[in-house]
Order: structure tokens, then sequence, then C-alpha cells
């Protein structure tokens, strides 16, 4: 649980200034039905904007929120849509960029030199519904979208839209060690921050990591729904770790290749399709493109951020052996029994 809920349940808007609740410049963005909601449920401290609200179990941004609710009313899944799901910085970026060069291999094989990877960051090709699609009390026309329709998201599976869940449509969901995550979100987050602020203080987020409060957490209840789903219903949910993607990429590309409903064939083996995929995908390869050294996909947000240096283990940099234990222990706590564990080093 985390540390201070404040719960706003009997307060009206007229009795209270949306700027205290949501923080300043937020509340002009936000719809009637938003404001209403964010004002009846807890609310804690954000690393990036000044509160996060739990929402149906989970914590996220106001502007979240509400494009989750838009989602909600509107998105309708086909069978053949494919959504591809993550807590943030567990590899959606490297995932997005996977799925897009599997399906669409016949039309632009990964050799290409007009590969559309080349030249568009992976979020620009597997839009996020609560970034890209629903953002921006924006309702998008999906339906001449070609199919497989390919989404993303950082929705938990208990909150994904209903027709997702009842649907055959098929979704993959990777997550990487908590360690790592942890490292990976707090030093995104502070070179997204404001120069005007004081930095996000590691000690500070860690707490609140540990404790469930940030973007789209408590991790493991974000990570256990997916876990749970795909071993009642494997042909529905691909679950990968980020660890063993990294350690042999090119047999998770035949597993992923194969649910998503097309495998490698052998004469694609023989030239070595595979090989070129995860060499097209590559952090090196895609670290280094002209797109993703300058341009932003997500929101105002700078590419480059999103590639910094893609490892496992880098946590042993920053974590203290009183911040491992503290975190052992949390996993031990929340997902002893269940199955799932990871590596912790490469
Ligand atoms: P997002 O949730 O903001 O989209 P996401 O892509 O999930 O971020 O995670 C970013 C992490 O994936 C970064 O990890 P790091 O901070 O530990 O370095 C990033 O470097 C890593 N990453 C990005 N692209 C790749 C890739 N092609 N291969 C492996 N790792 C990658």
């Amino acid at each position: 649980m985390p540390v201070s809920t404040t719960t706003f349940t009997s307060m009206s808007i007229s009795h209270f200034s949306m700027n205290q609740v949501l923080g300043s410049g937020e509340e002009e963005k936000l719809t009637h039905e938003c404001k209403e909601l964010l004002l009846s449920i807890p609310r804690e401290r954000g690393w990036r904007t000044p509160y996060i609200y739990q929402f149906q179990g989970f914590w996220c941004q106001p502007k979240e929120i509400q494009a989750i609710l838009l989602f909600h009313k509107h998105f309708q899944a086909r069978e053949s849509d494919i959504i591809l799901a993550t807590i943030p910085k567990s590899g959606t970026t490297w995932l997005k960029a996977l799925a897009f060069a599997i399906l669409n291999r016949k039309q632009f094989p990964a050799f290409s030199n007009n590969h559309p990877l080349l030249v568009s960051n992976p979020h620009d090709l597997v839009p996020f519904f609560e970034y890209k699609l629903y953002a921006n009390n924006q309702i998008p026309d999906l339906s001449k979208y070609p199919e497989p329709r390919t989404f993303a998201t950082h929705i938990p599976f208990q909150s994904l839209e209903e027709s997702i869940k009842k649907s055959n449509c098929k979704i993959v969901y990777i997550c990487r060690n908590p360690f790592d995550t942890f490292i990976s979100s707090w030093i995104y987050c502070n070179k997204l921050r404001a120069e005007t602020l004081p930095p996000l203080l590691r000690e500070d987020c860690f707490n609140m990591y540990c404790n469930g409060a940030i973007g789209f957490g408590p991790f493991w209840d974000h990570m256990l729904g997916y876990w749970k789903e795909s071993l009642e219903r494997p042909d529905k949910v691909l679950f990968l770790k980020y660890e063993d993607m990294k350690e042999d990429t090119s047999f998770h590309l035949k597993k992923l290749a194969k649910f998503l409903g097309c495998p490698f064939s052998m004469e694609e083996e023989k030239e070595r399709v595979i090989e070129d995929i995860a060499k097209l995908c590559s952090f090196e390869k895609m670290k280094n493109l002209e797109v993703n050294k300058s341009g932003k996909s997500i929101m105002n947000f700078e590419n480059r951020h999103l590639f910094r240096k893609g490892e496992v283990g880098d946590w042993m940099n920053y974590l203290s052996p009183s911040m491992v234990e503290q975190l052992t222990q949390v996993m031990e706590e929340k997902l002893g029994g269940s199955g799932l564990e990871f590596k912790l080093i490469s």
C-alpha cells in the first residue's frame, strides 16, 4: 500500500481548486468527466506530474486516465488485433520494433535500405492507445487501419477494454527485472524533467517504486495480471522477459513470430531473416539512427532518451545494499509462489 493515500471522496469540484488537485497547468486540458473522477479517487505524489491517481487499482497521470476512459468507451477489438503490453521501461520500444519487423517482413525485408524502422521510431509505427490514439481527447477512426492492427499499451490486463479480453486477439507482454526497470525509469524521468525543477531523488523514487505508487504500478500487479493470463490462455498472451530476449534473441523471435501467426519458414531461417531482424532492431543499430538521435515520437519527449544502455544488471551501479535488500523483499512478498522469476545480471 502507498505510504500516504489521500482520498477526496466527499468533495465536489466547487469545494476544491482543480489546481490544487491536479497540479498547475494540467487542469485546463481535462474533460469535466475526468476532473470529477479525479476528485473521487486516491492520489499520491507523482514522478512526472505533481500527482498520480489510483484508477482501477493502478496509478496513473491525469492525462493517461482521460485517454483510458475514452479508450474504454470507444475501442472495439478485432479477432486479428495484436496488442503489445508493458509496464514502462521494460522493453516497449524494442518489442514494438521486433513485432513490426516480423509482421511486415514480406513488404519490408529487414536488410532493405528503405525499411520504415530506419526512418521512424518504433513508437510511430505501433501507436500507444493512451499516448497517441486516445490522447488529447481524440477518438481515432481505426476502421481503415491495416490488418493485423497492431497497438501498444501500458494499461494492466485487468483494465484493458473488455472486447480485448473477451476476443481472441493476441497480446504480447514483455517485462523486465524490477531492479533495472526502476533505474531505467528513474533516469528517464530525470531527463524529461524541466530544468527549473529539482532532480528526482533516487531514494525517494525508490521508496515510491517499492510502495507500488509509480506509473501503471504496482509493478507486481501489472506483471501478475499478464503472467496469470499467459498461464491460463497461452494462445492469447505471450509472456516475454527482457533478459531472456537479450540472452537469445533469435530463439525468442521465432517464438514471437509463431505466436503472431507468421512463423519463419525453413527457407527464411536459411536466408538468415531472423538474424537480419535481430540486427535491425538491436539497441546499437537503433540508438545510432538519425530519427532516434534527434526526433520526438511520444508527446514532446526526445527519442534519444529511449536508448540509454540497454543492458541487464546496470542497477548494480546505482543501488545500495539496503535498497537491494528492500526490493528483494518486496519481490519475494509480492511475486513469491507465482512462478515469475527474473535474471538480475547477464
Ligand atoms: P518506454 O516504456 O518509455 O517506451 P522502454 O522502451 O520500455 O521505454 O524501455 C527503455 C529501455 O529499453 C531502456 O533501458 P535502459 O534505460 O536500461 O538503457 C533502453 O535503453 C532499452 N532499449 C531501447 N531500445 C532497445 C533495443 N532495441 N534493445 C534493447 N534494449 C532497448
